[in-house]
């Protein structure tokens, strides 16, 4: 036995700090913490600010629940998070995350799809992008420097949980200022990505 740990005896089994609801994903626990971005927090996301402008400030676009066991920078360290996209539109945009680069461009992710129907749009430094569809199961490798966002285009809150580095950072000042170069919009056949230049 190393050090700290007991000589012999029994242990006892702890439970664990948090709990995932696994259909929703959402997360219960006291080291949870949650960001909620409204429609006030996202001016210059979507395509149409008139659209945007006829809509109640205050509504829902998605929420950030996360659990950072070791403090942000931490080499070695991991940081689970589930985001919950409310469904809806502006404009016929559909709701998305802000989406961001890590600051650390090395920095990788994992996401996966508890629930919805979503895209995630992964875009290189040059611009390229491409687009995975997210169903309840799936699971998306984010390698470094790519620009991540996902999209919901179901009728159903999307659900899905992330896994990153305690040192990535996140950079979102490339993409509030170009955006993606491409968009997703709500059409009479489903969604439709469409470049956006
Ligand atoms: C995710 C995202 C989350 C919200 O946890 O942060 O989906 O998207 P924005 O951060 O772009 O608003 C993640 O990719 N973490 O690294
Ligand atoms: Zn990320």
């Amino acid at each position: 036995m190393g050090m700290g740990w007991p000589a012999g005896g029994i242990i006892e089994p702890q439970p664990p700090a948090v709990q995932i609801g696994l259909d929703s994903g959402l997360m219960a626990g006291p080291p949870v913490e949650e960001v909620r971005r409204t429609l006030a927090d996202l001016t210059g996301l979507f395509s149409d600010p008139a659209a945007l402008a006829r809509l109640p400030k205050d509504r829902l676009v998605y929420r950030v629940q996360s659990w950072s066991p070791v403090s942000e920078g931490t080499e070695g360290g991991l940081v689970y998070g589930v985001t919950v996209i409310e469904p809806g539109d502006v404009g016929g945009e559909y709701h998305m995350t802000k989406g961001h680069f890590h600051a650390r461009r090395e920095a990788a992710e994992f996401y996966w799809c508890y629930h919805g129907q979503g895209l995630l749009l992964m875009m290189d430094e040059r611009r390229r992008c491409r687009v995975e569809r997210m169903v309840p199961g799936s699971l998306h490798y984010i390698p470094g420097g790519t620009a991540h966002r996902t999209v919901n285009v179901g009728d159903t809150p999307l659900s899905f949980g992330a896994c990153w580095p305690t040192t990535a950072g996140h950079d979102y000042a490339a993409i509030a200022q170009r955006g993606f170069s491409v968009r997703v919009f709500r059409t009479g056949d489903g969604p439709r990505v469409a470049e956006a230049g």
